[in-house]
């Protein structure tokens, strides 16, 4: 049984011996059981150690190269775990090796060398250029950087529908939401318009936002969270999300009291949090 309580006759499945193999697997259960990756959608990629992924898998025997669309020099020579496209979060656990690849961009960051998974000629996530393009960003901002995730978090997408699209007023309404939530993400939420997904030019645009955020908002689509770990990007998403949750089950109702800027600013300084500028009236 896994930690998730799902009996998966696991002792069998190739690749769930690896931890970053099973940590992804359970991970993209979680958020299939969420509701939050319909069909095959949602992504997620992990920077990964050479060390680590030496302890496990033979790291100079290349499957196969893959051109990307899009040179990534600053990323030459780093290992990655991703989720394949088109694949089903619902499958990663039963079958990782379908559905997850561990690979490594080339020296000159023109081509990805697949390792291990993707069996059946399968290729990384659509989404690639986005997290590549993130991955960059944060390195730049935080080296403790390691991990994207997409989802279709329901009440975030729902929220995009009938809250104002403006960065500031959205982060404040989340921040009033939940208590923990300035503490979470005081730097506020990236929003970027609505872009066709899969494109180089959605994930610039995501990645531009990276360089002040570690989520961003893709209106009447998803969320891309980031963080030093795969639990710190998802634990900021679900934080997102549980906001997001909120707002939908009191809108339209009597509000009869709430968190006063003066509270969130007690709030941040209590825990040492540098709210972003311009949202709190104190
Ligand atoms: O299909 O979520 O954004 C995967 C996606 C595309
Ligand atoms: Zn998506």
């Amino acid at each position: 049984m896994s930690t998730l309580g799902i009996h998966t006759g696991e002792a069998a499945i190739p690749g769930l011996e690896i931890p970053f193999v099973r940590e992804v697997a359970e991970l993209t259960r979680a958020m299939w059981r969420f509701g939050w990756d319909e069909r095959n959608g949602g992504n997620v990629s992990c920077i990964l150690d050479e060390d680590t992924v030496a302890t496990y898998i033979d790291i100079h025997q290349v499957q196969r190269t893959i051109k990307l669309a899009f040179p990534v020099h600053e990323l030459a020579g780093t290992y990655f775990i991703v989720t394949g496209s088109g694949k089903y979060f619902k499958n990663v656990i039963s079958d990782p090796e379908a559905n997850l690849g561990i690979l490594r961009v080339t020296a000159d960051g023109e081509q990805i060398e697949l390792l291990w998974g993707l069996q059946g000629g399968a290729v990384p996530t659509s989404e690639l250029p986005s997290h590549f393009m993130s991955h960059i960003e944060r390195l730049k901002v935080d080296p403790q950087h390691r991990a994207v995730i997409h989802n279709h978090a329901t009440h975030v997408v729902a929220m995009s529908f009938v809250h104002d699209l403006h960065e500031k007023k959205f982060t404040k309404t989340l921040w009033e939401m939940c208590t923990e939530c300035i503490v979470v993400f005081p730097e506020g939420v990236g929003i970027i318009p609505w872009m066709v997904p899969g494109s180089d030019n959605i994930g610039r645009a995501t990645a531009d936002k990276m360089k002040h955020h570690r989520a961003v908002l893709w209106p009447h689509h998803g969320i891309f969270g980031t963080g030093s770990t795969l639990d710190e990007a998802f634990g900021l998403i679900e934080t997102i999300e549980k906001a997001a949750q909120i707002y939908m089950l009191i809108a339209g109702k009597d509000i009869r009291q709430r968190i006063t800027d003066r509270e969130l600013a007690e709030l941040a300084r209590a825990f040492g949090a540098t709210p972003c500028e311009g949202i709190l009236s104190v």
